[in-house]
């Protein structure tokens, strides 16, 4: 017998279909953010990184152009199964023959390179106005900035965004999440909370008010506690951003770095689905902060993946990953995190729906037990199984080194 049979023998004796976890898991989409290979650069305005965010190591081959962008997706693209999107960010755009906009003046156009890339290899687009890392932030501020030529020039920012989602949403045929995260912020105790909250609301209203087409574009919103430099208060705080969504019918979006670090997001996904269509995720790993280091296949990840497959919302949850590593290759911090998610949701799929039935009629002794003899089931020959099913080599880390050989290492 196969290793896969016997383990699929063992997941049975849970009351496991490990058939039906594979097949499930092929056609969940992973949108996998562009900003791993080049350090959250981009290529509009080469504004080193700022806004609360940070990127640290200077391991070598970090993607410089579009092209060497694009050829560093393409390889971890070929070393992930399943479904996938990309996730742009604004500062991505491609300008040609000379021509440079500011980012408030952003067209489809400036994008036409990903749109093609993204058609060629049918798969959707998500996307992300950048507003950070740019002269047009000014005092750690944007959306909520009282100097209004600030405040309009990312509002028109926002509204150009819309734009190019809709136009991803038509060229590609995949609806196309677009997610709003500003850094605003102080690092000292300010003397006037509300204020910035109110322009960030202004600002919000005025940026969704440009019409679009709700099934094709999903407005996501993104909550922070804090950023580097901006300890002392965020605008777009938890309170704020929650409250937004719900009342302006956008999607919230939790990254699971932006919260106290003994606040847990996977307890947190059952409430937003009890009062959202659709949620979004940034899944990531907080290091004491938002430090953004590559997702592992650990307990928290696990436990997201959970809350998603047992409230039976996979198709109810934007599932997109953000994390930056530059002190190592960065094609394997890219293909290291999305496989660890994807294993994450895969070992959620092979918990027994009974489990539920053992906490309801309080038999917390059996739940307990059947809870750790599923940690050591066979789950390794059910996700090996997985990737020859999608002809994806187990072994990523050859190619890797190989990659970087090649390619990475000559760029100096
Ligand atoms: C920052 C947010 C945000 C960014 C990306 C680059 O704290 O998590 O999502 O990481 O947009
Ligand atoms: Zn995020």
């Amino acid at each position: 017998m196969s290793r896969y049979n016997e383990a699929k023998a063992i997941y049975a004796r849970f009351g496991v279909d490990a058939d039906q976890a594979l097949d499930a898991l092929r056609d969940v989409p992973i949108s996998i953010h562009c900003w791993q290979g080049d350090d959250v650069i981009g290529f509009d305005c080469g504004e080193s990184l700022s806004g609360g965010i940070q990127t640290t190591g200077n391991y070598p081959g970090r993607a410089r152009t579009p092209d060497e962008l694009m050829a560093d997706i393409d390889k971890v693209f070929s070393l992930i199964p399943g479904k996938k999107k990309l996730n742009l960010h604004a500062s991505y755009a491609i300008f040609e023959n000379g021509e440079r906009v500011g980012r408030d003046r952003l067209e489809p156009k400036h994008f036409q390179k990903w749109i093609d890339f993204a058609v060629a290899r049918g798969i959707g687009l998500d996307f992300n106005p950048t507003f950070f890392a740019h002269p047009m932030v000014k005092d750690n501020l944007t959306l909520s900035s009282p100097d209004e030529d600030v405040r309009r020039y990312w509002v028109e920012h926002g509204k150009a965004c819309i734009r190019i989602s809709e136009a991803f949403a038509d060229a590609t045929g995949i609806p196309c999440v677009m997610n709003v995260w500003i850094p605003d912020g102080y690092k000292d105790i300010p003397a006037d909370r509300l204020g910035p909250r109110a322009r960030f609301k202004q600002s919000l209203d005025e940026m969704l008010s440009v019409p679009y087409d709700k099934s094709k574009v999903y407005v996501t919103l993104e909550s922070k506690v804090f950023g580097i430099g901006l300890e002392s208060y965020t605008v777009g705080s938890a309170e704020f951003c929650l409250s937004y969504s719900a009342r302006n019918n956008i999607t919230p979006l939790m990254d699971n770095g932006h919260y106290h670090p003994t606040e847990m997001v996977s307890d947190k996904i059952s409430s937003l689905l009890l009062f959202n269509d659709k949620i979004a995720l940034h899944v990531t790993r907080p290091v004491r902060w938002d430090s953004d280091h590559v997702i592992l296949f650990d307990d928290e990840t696990k436990e997201i993946a959970k809350e998603i497959v047992r409230n039976d919302a996979l198709g109810r949850v934007f599932i997109a990953t953000d994390y930056f590593d530059a002190s190592i290759n960065r094609v394997a911090a890219w293909v290291t995190g999305v496989r660890n998610l994807q294993k994450a949701l895969l070992f959620a799929l092979l918990q027994p729906a009974s489990l539920k039935q053992l906490q309801d009629s309080n038999d917390m002794t059996a739940l307990m037990v059947w809870q750790e003899e599923l940690k050591t089931a066979p789950f390794g020959d059910v996700w090996n199984e997985y990737l020859k099913r999608q002809n994806i080599d187990a072994d990523y880390l050859t190619a890797i080194k190989d990659y970087e050989q090649k390619v990475l290492v000559n760029r100096k």
